[in-house]
């Protein structure tokens, strides 16, 4: 039987503030740094515990994203990459607060219900992968996770400075026996490359715009910009870009950066667009995306989450036609998807559309039922699955020498396309190439994709309630069910617009109740939206 007989050492540099507590929200923990400490300890302990009960490795990565400077947070991911089960989050969020005595009791009995801790058979050793972003203070918070895994017995690797989705490789890729590729970032490069290239050699070359570069990359003064150095210098001359917001000087996510982009459909501060010119901007942690560009008249146009995800889906959909693979392709989407998108999708691409509560893990899980699923949150999260039963055909295809040659060279296509993009979770150093990639194969320039549909005015707005709690929603979000009347309210004054749709949903990683609203005009957006916050309030 295994018992909690080991030592803690560390656990009293690590005690619980009073007065604080947290939960593990969508996407972990985040806090300020400064009331970090004790939890990133604790995850380090229940890392160990964790990589019991899969008996893989556990990734452990120290970031808060899109957030300010002066924040962070911690992740947990495990298995093929995947975040940490939905199941473990309640483990999460009642050790990041528990006191010693307590913290003791919770480990035990978690310790007890492990299975497989009966038998006698020599203690395993537990390997936790660690990550961290850019923050001032992620060094010493990565330490703190570290002194947690050896405190339960556990082994550590620590990474440094990676991305997120860097580290959801890693962890996916010690955990499949190399099967997803090597378990190192000379790993990531190489399968990223190669991949990226094997793609591009169907392709038109990248037009030469004399001393500039076509891309420009904003890497929000985060880890993403080192990141994408060390990547294009395994491309080699196959991709030029042009990196600003490199860190070298500006505060990481501070007038810039995808999060800013997003909300305030501006470029990042100190930028001056060219006409002609593409560029794109990465959060915090590298795995946000999106695409911009001006127009003749220097009018901003933002190419989102929305809009990648259908470039995606009509790539793929045009090489499972060529290779002649009858495989539907669905789009997964959250309520914050603009609703021209939702119908371009379903209406003119013919293609099976869902709509998910917020939150990756939702996302994630459900493209994992589907045969290829394109799923990319509005703000620029995503990725693309292909399920194991069509790249099993896909390799038949490439290798039956009986079949015409396009059908083989698009399910070859395929099978690269499904190499470049990150299979863990959304990534945005992956799906950068992956667009640059599609756009290319397909011949479309970056306003062509933007005008494939025309997005329904939005205006999101959030506000702050004395308990969020308080407003619950069905339907993937998109209707309240508590408090009562709330629902009615909301489509009352929906119906005094046109061609509008509203919902309101508790934020999972702030305190605050988010609005969505949709109308015919920005007008009578912003005004729908403010009649709903109204209510809310
Ligand atoms: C987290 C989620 C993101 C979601 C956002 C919503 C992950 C990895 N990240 O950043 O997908 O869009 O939360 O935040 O799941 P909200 O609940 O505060 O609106
Ligand atoms: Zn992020």
């Amino acid at each position: 039987r295994v018992e909690m007989d080991t030592e803690l050492q560390h656990a009293d540099a690590y005690p619980v503030p009073s007065g604080i507590t947290m939960e593990y929200g969508t996407a972990g923990f985040r806090a300020p740094a400064c009331n970090l400490p004790h939890v990133m300890y604790r995850m380090g302990l229940l890392a160990v515990l964790r990589a019991r009960y899969t008996r893989g490795v556990i990734g452990v990565m120290v970031t808060a994203s899109h957030n300010p400077e002066e924040d962070n947070g911690v992740k947990l991911m495990e298995g093929l990459g995947d975040m940490l089960s939905v199941s473990w989050e309640k483990h999460a969020t009642s050790l990041a607060s528990a006191q010693l005595g307590e913290l003791r009791t919770q480990l035990s009995a978690l310790l007890r219900d492990c299975p497989g801790s009966e038998s006698s058979s020599p203690v395993q050793k537990y390997h936790v992968l660690i990550g961290q972003d850019t923050r001032a203070s992620s060094k010493v918070l990565a330490q703190a996770v570290s002194d947690g895994v050896t405190d339960l017995g556990g082994t550590f690797k620590d990474f440094g400075l990676v991305t997120t989705p860097q580290l959801h490789y890693l962890v996916a890729s010690h955990n499949s026996d190399g099967l997803m590729g090597e378990p190192s970032l000379d790993g990531y490069y190489r399968k990223l490359s190669e991949a990226y290239k094997a793609l591009m050699a169907q392709a038109k070359p990248q037009p030469k715009i004399e001393g500039s570069y076509p891309l420009t990359m904003d890497g929000a003064n985060g880890v993403g910009a080192p990141k994408m150095v060390e990547l294009l210098s395994y491309l080699k001359s196959s991709l030029a870009v042009k990196i600003i917001n490199n860190g070298e000087s500006g505060k990481l996510n501070h007038e810039c950066g995808a999060d800013y982009v997003k909300i305030g459909r501006r470029a990042p501060k100190g930028l001056q667009m060219l006409e002609g010119r593409i560029y794109c901007s990465l959060d915090g942690d590298a795995d946000r995306l999106l695409y911009y560009f001006v127009d003749k008249s220097g009018t901003f146009h933002l190419v989102d989450g929305d809009k990648i995800s259908t470039l995606m889906a009509i790539f793929i959909q045009h090489l499972l036609k060529e290779a002649q693979l009858p495989f539907q392709v669905s789009v997964l989407q959250t309520a914050y998807a603009n609703g021209s998108s939702t119908r371009y999708l379903k209406d003119t691409l013919q293609l099976q559309v869902y709509c998910l509560p917020t939150g990756v893990k939702y996302l994630h899980t459900k493209a994992k039922e589907c045969d290829i699923g394109v799923y990319f949150e509005a703000n620029g999260h995503g990725t693309v699955l292909f399920g194991k039963r069509v790249l099993d055909k896909v390799a038949e295809v490439m290798q039956d020498s009986s079949k015409p040659e396009t059908q083989r060279a698009a399910a070859t296509q395929l099978y690269h396309t499904s190499q470049l993009i990150n299979q863990a979770v959304g990534d945005a150093l992956s799906d950068l190439l992956a667009v640059e990639a599609m756009l290319s194969l397909l011949d479309l320039s970056l306003p062509q994709l933007y005008a494939l549909y025309t997005d329904i005015p939005s205006r999101l707005l959030k506000v702050k309630v004395i308990d969020r709690q308080q407003i619950t929603t069905t339907d993937a979000e998109r209707s309240v069910t508590h408090p009562e009347g709330l629902q009615a309210a909301i489509e009352e004054r929906v119906h005094h617009h046109l061609q509008a749709r509203a919902f309101v949903r508790p934020s999972g990683t702030e305190d605050m109740v988010r609005v969505y609203a949709e109308s015919k005009t920005q007008e009578s957006a912003d005004c729908l939206a403010h009649e709903v916050a109204l209510l809310v309030h």
